[in-house]
Parts: structure tokens; C-alpha cells; sequence
């Protein structure tokens, strides 16, 4: 399609205006089939851009350039008129100076290639909750896998009409090329100190330039589903939220839905997709990695999972870990900086097995595994993504892409603790909840960047990286969601940590499917069932109440993670009176200060 098939006034002059600016060789409008996925793949490949996957159908391996391998939360901008609007937690720059830079920068950005214009749905084309955007982007990287992670194409510009509303999302790769040059197989980017991931929420605009990378580059995730849905969200009473969302069934056959955030590294999609070991419950994945919600007639909150696939960390994925992930990633993925073996498969750190002889690293290198050598380094970058539509999941729901979303629950928060948080707990009400939220955080276990080792790093509701506005706001925001609707109607709130450590510095808990013998409690709770007692954290559970048969962890440890660590707790109340409260300055909520206040008075006694 051309620009002359848009039928919509506004997108075609944006689109106009900024191919006068970016200056590409042509102008190309995606039409979402699988005959263009597979051109555009074709094109990449007969570049030496991407490698064919002989093991998998319909799949393709690229290497990224080594400086374009992650999310740059250094160079990502919330550009609010006020610095106040962006808060304390996001990097800021005046729009008007970062518009005059970034255009500097777009001008001629594009000189030969083409500029793809993609439509694409966040949520099932035509859902109350889902909502549009308009990529332009020049790499057909970005195009496939977009095609995976959203609904692009035809569908979604006749969804827009003439007049719809939509998030226009400016990408370019940042290396324009000279009259005859290719990019010769290598993957195009600008340098760091040129890259720039930038939000305009007042305009709800997003402009990203020089990384071809993930969230950096695929709008729809990050930069629209987080930061600029984050301040519709506020705006317009919903939440817009990096949750996982699944569906628990019980053995009669009852269903409650669950949504959970969780830092990075906490797995949060191995939960989404965990098999039970406890018989006759099932879980079934709604999504892995963010959450819609908006209020039904019925005062409940329903969620969509704005995305259709997911971009997962590879390095760790395996059988054990994520049989459901394993089994997705069989066919039409896309592979991102993993190591390819001698007979054109994948392979990765912590895939489950040996590397099978020499492999090619992600740097292009030949790599044999020297299991000797700790130093030795890794095949996969760490960050190495697999790229996988949903549907092929074997866990998926069959209500996933449900346009009215399903009414949910219980909200989970977690992180990586070692100590003090128990491995679970349930808040003792909704603005007891939010302090949960607002506390998430995970302990450094290495000392990194300016951070000692044993200090909890802090990411309220795993949002640090992705909430548009103040967070002081964004704890208001959710005080208030919990206004608008009854007790009974809103979801419970509980918090678990899966990484207890015991003296030797073991994991307590096992984990992974173990994980849903807390589901079961949960489930129950969100039934009120008597199996709970109440102490100064919150509700935990009754004695005997997790069911433990089968589980090869002791009475004694079972009683040590659910217990509640009173020294600990005063510590940690300690921990973020000094370090993390007044980082909101005069925005922390006085609710959430009520919430400390009366922790530390129950745990005095
Ligand atoms: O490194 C990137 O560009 C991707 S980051 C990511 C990808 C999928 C889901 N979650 C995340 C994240 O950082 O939370
Ligand atoms: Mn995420």
C-alpha cells in the first residue's frame, strides 16, 4: 500500500510531513499479511542481515550491533512541559530543546532506505480497552516484529476510520546511507550518545532514534503500553501496568484471574506460563509482561493483554524453567542474539543442554564451550530475545484475546529478597496494597553501578522504568482507582517472594511449578476461606494451609518463610523512610506514609 491508501487526513499529512523530513527513498504502508512478512523477512535474509533457521519453521536469527543490545534507560526521555510532571524517576529534557535536537538529527535519517508505516492495535482490533499507533519506522527488523507483538496491517486503518485517535511513534535506526550503500549484513544503529527514547506525554508522541533494539525501537511495548498509556491511564481512570496476567482453574473447575508485577529477573514469564504440580489445578496465560485494566459496568476491573506475542530473554529458557516458552519458539520466531549451531538451530546459556560442538556466538564468532573456564565468555548475550506470537503458546487461554478483557482477582507483587518478605502475604487493604506496590524491589546481590550489595534496589510495581509521569502521582493514581468501586469488587492484594535463602545461601523455596501451591492459596483467599491468620504485615497463611505434600522442604523451613521477621521489618521500615520515601518529595501520597506509620506501630505491638 502507499500513502495515497490512508484515508485518514491526519495520519497522512504526519505521515507526509515527516517523510519531507526524513527524506527515505520511498514510502511503504503495511499491510500486516504473511506474504509481506515473509518479503520483508526475505529481503533481510538475502542481505545477511538475518540467518534462515533449518531446525525451525519460518524462523530467523539476527545479531544486533554490540552497542544496541538492551533498553537505554539512560537515553529515554519523559519530555513533560514541567520537569515535575516527568518526576524524580525519569530523565527530562525541555521538549522544545529535545524536538530541535532529535529533528536535527531525523533530517535525512532515512536517505535510502524505505520508511514503513505500520498501523497497529495494542489489544484485539475494536476492544473498549485496546487502543491505536502509528509506527513509522525504517527497519524491516522492527516491521516483522512488530507483526508479531501487535495487530498490524488493513484491519487496524479501517478500525481508525477518518477521524480516529492514535499514538504517532517516530523510529529511525539513525544511519542514513550514502547513494550506492548497503548496510552489507550488518545491523544499522547510531551511537549511544546519539540515541534517544523519547516521550512527549502532553502530545502523546513518541520519537526514538539510533536503536534498532527491543523496546528502544518496538514502540507498541514499552514507550506506548507503559509510558504514554501510563498517563492516558491516569487521565482517564484505568491502569495501564507491567503486569503478567493468567488464569488459575481450580480442580472443580473454578476459574479466578491473577495479574503480577515483578521486576526484571524475578521470572515473570515462567510464571505466566507455569505448569502446576499440584494435582488437578491448571494455569493458563493471558499475557507475560503488561496489563490493561479498565472498570466494567459491574464495578470490577478487566484486563486486556495489549500485546499478541513475546519478546523473551532466551539465556536461562529451557525445558525446566519454561517448557510452555520452549514449545512456542518451535516455528515463525524470531531469534535476536543467540548462538546458532552447526545445524541451524539456536542455542543459549541455560538452554538445558551442552553447547553441541562449535557454535557461532552472537558476535558472529565461532565458540566451543569450555565448561572449565568461569571467565569463559557467553554464546548468547544475556539479553539474547526470542520473538514469539502468543497464540502459539500451549498454555494460552482461550479467552486471551477477548475484547472485553477478564475480570480480575488478585494483583501479585514480588521481587527478589532474600530475607525479611515472606514468601507470601496479603495486604489488609486496598491502600495497604498500594504500599506494597509501592515498595516492590529486588536485593543486589553483587555490588553494581553505585549500589552496595545487600541494598534493595527499589522499582514500585516494576514500574520505574516505564511510569510517563511522577511516580508520587502514579501512587495517587492508584489510591484513587481504589476509590471508585467497593472493597468486595477490587482485586486482593498480595505479595510473594519465590527467593528466600537460608544460611548457606540456598533457595529455600523451590519454585518454578512449586510456585502454584501459593497460587492455590491465593485462590482460596480470594474466596475469604478461613485459611489465613492476621498479623502485623498482613494476612499469611494458616498453618498447613499452603500445601506442602510431595515438597521436599522441611516443617521448620516452611515455618521460616512464613513467619513474620520482626527485626527485618523494622529495618526495612527504616530502609525506605531514609531512602526511598523521600525521593517523592511533597507527591508521596499521605495515605501511603499512614500505611508505614501504622506498619511500624503494629510491629512495636
Ligand atoms: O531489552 C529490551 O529491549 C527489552 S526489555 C523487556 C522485554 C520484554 C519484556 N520486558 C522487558 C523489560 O525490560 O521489562
Ligand atoms: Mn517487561
Amino acid at each position: 500500500m502507499t500513502i495515497n491508501d490512508i484515508k485518514h487526513p491526519k495520519v497522512k499529512a504526519w505521515v507526509e510531513e515527516i517523510a519531507k523530513m526524513c527524506q527515505p527513498k520511498d514510502v511503504y504502508v503495511c499491510d500486516g499479511s504473511q506474504e509481506e512478512y515473509s518479503r520483508l523477512m526475505k529481503e533481510m535474509v538475502d542481505s545477511g542481515l538475518g540467518i534462515p533457521l533449518t531446525k525451525r519453521p519460518n524462523s530467523v536469527l539476527f545479531r544486533s550491533d554490540p552497542s544496541d543490545v538492551a533498553r537505554v534507560e539512560n537515553r529515554t526521555y519523559i519530555a513533560s512541559r514541567k520537569k515535575e510532571d516527568a518526576g524524580p524517576t525519569n530523565n527530562w529534557i525541555d521538549p522544545d530543546e529535545l524536538k530541535k535536537t532529535m529533528s536535527g538529527l531525523y533530517t535525512g535519517c532515512m536517505k535510502g532506505r524505505t520508511m514503513y508505516v505500520i498501523p497497529y492495535s495494542m489489544g484485539p482490533v475494536g476492544s473498549d480497552i485496546a487502543k491505536i499507533g502509528i509506527e513509522l519506522t525504517d527497519s524491516a527488523y522492527v516491521v516483522c516484529n512488530m507483526d508479531i507483538m501487535t495487530r498490524v496491517g488493513t484491519k487496524v486503518l479501517e478500525a481508525l476510520g477518518t477521524n480516529g485517535e492514535f499514538v504517532p511513534c517516530l523510529h529511525s535506526v539513525g544511519k542514513p546511507l550514502e547513494a550506492g550503500e548497503t548496510d552489507g549484513g550488518k545491523w544499522p544503529c547510531a551511537p549511544l550518545d546519539k540515541k534517544y527514547i523519547s516521550h512527549f506525554p502532553e502530545e502523546r508522541t513518541i520519537w526514538s532514534y539510533g536503536s534498532g533494539y527491543g523496546g528502544n525501537a518496538l514502540l507498541g511495548k514499552k514507550c506506548f503500553a507503559l509510558r504514554i498509556a501510563s498517563v492516558l491511564a491516569r487521565d482517564e481512570g484505568w491502569l495501564a501496568e507491567h503486569m503478567l496476567i493468567l488464569k488459575l482453574t481450580n480442580p472443580e473447575g473454578q476459574v479466578k484471574y491473577v495479574t503480577g508485577a515483578f521486576p526484571s529477573a524475578c521470572g515473570k514469564t515462567n510464571l505466566a506460563m507455569l505448569i502446576p504440580t499440584i494435582p488437578g489445578w491448571k494455569v493458563e496465560t493471558v499475557g507475560d509482561d503488561i496489563a490493561w485494566m479498565k472498570f466494567g459496568k459491574d464495578g470490577r476491573l478487566y484486563a486486556i493483554n495489549p500485546e499478541a506475542g513475546f519478546f523473551g530473554v532466551a539465556p536461562g529458557t529451557s525445558d525446566s524453567s519454561n517448557k510452555n516458552a520452549m514449545d512456542t519458539i518451535t516455528k515463525n520466531t524470531i531469534f535476536t542474539n543467540c548462538a546458532l549451531t552447526k545445524d541451524g538451530d539456536i542455542w543459549w546459556e541455560g538452554i538445558g543442554y551442552d553447547a553441541p560442538g562449535e557454535v557461532v556466538d552472537w558476535h558472529g564468532n565461532p565458540w566451543t564451550q569450555d565448561k572449565g573456564n568461569k571467565e569463559q565468555p557467553p554464546a548468547a548475550h544475556p539479553n539474547a530475545r526470542f520473538t514469539t506470537p502468543a497464540k502459539q503458546c500451549p498454555s494460552i487461554a482461550s479467552e486471551w484475546e477477548d475484547p472485553r478483557g477478564v475480570p480480575i482477582d488478585a494483583f501479585l507483587f514480588g521481587g527478589r529478597r532474600p530475607s525479611t518478605i515472606p514468601l507470601v502475604h496479603q495486604s489488609r487493604s486496598w491502600n495497604h496494597g498500594v504500599f506494597l506496590g509501592s515498595i516492590v524491589g529486588s536485593e543486589i546481590t553483587a555490588a553494581a553501578l553505585d549500589l552496595k550489595a545487600g541494598t534493595i534496589r527499589r522499582d514500585p510495581f516494576a514500574m520505574l522504568p516505564f511510569c510517563g509521569y511522577n511516580m508520587g502521582d502514579y501512587f495517587q493514581h492508584w489510591i484513587n482507582i481504589g476509590k471508585k468501586t467497593t472493597a468486595e469488587k477490587l482485586p486482593k492484594i498480595f505479595y510473594v517472594n519465590w527467593f528466600r535463602k537460608d544460611a548457606d545461601g540456598k533457595f529455600i523455596w523451590p519454585g518454578y511449578g512449586e510456585n502454584s501451591r501459593v497460587l492455590a492459596w491465593i485462590f482460596d483467599r480470594c474466596d475469604n476461606r478461613d485459611n489465613a491468620v492476621e498479623t502485623a504485615i498482613g494476612f499469611m497463611p494458616k498453618d498447613g494451609a499452603i500445601n506442602t505434600n510431595g515438597l521436599n522442604v522441611t516443617a521448620e523451613a516452611m515455618k521460616g518463610i512464613l513467619s513474620v521477621d520482626t527485626e527485618g521489618w523494622k529495618r526495612e521500615i527504616a530502609d525506605i523512610r531514609e531512602n526511598h520515601y523521600p525521593k517523592f518529595g511533597d507527591k508521596l501520597p499521605a495515605e501511603l506514609k499512614a500505611e508505614l506509620d501504622g506498619l511500624e506501630k503494629r510491629l512495636n505491638g
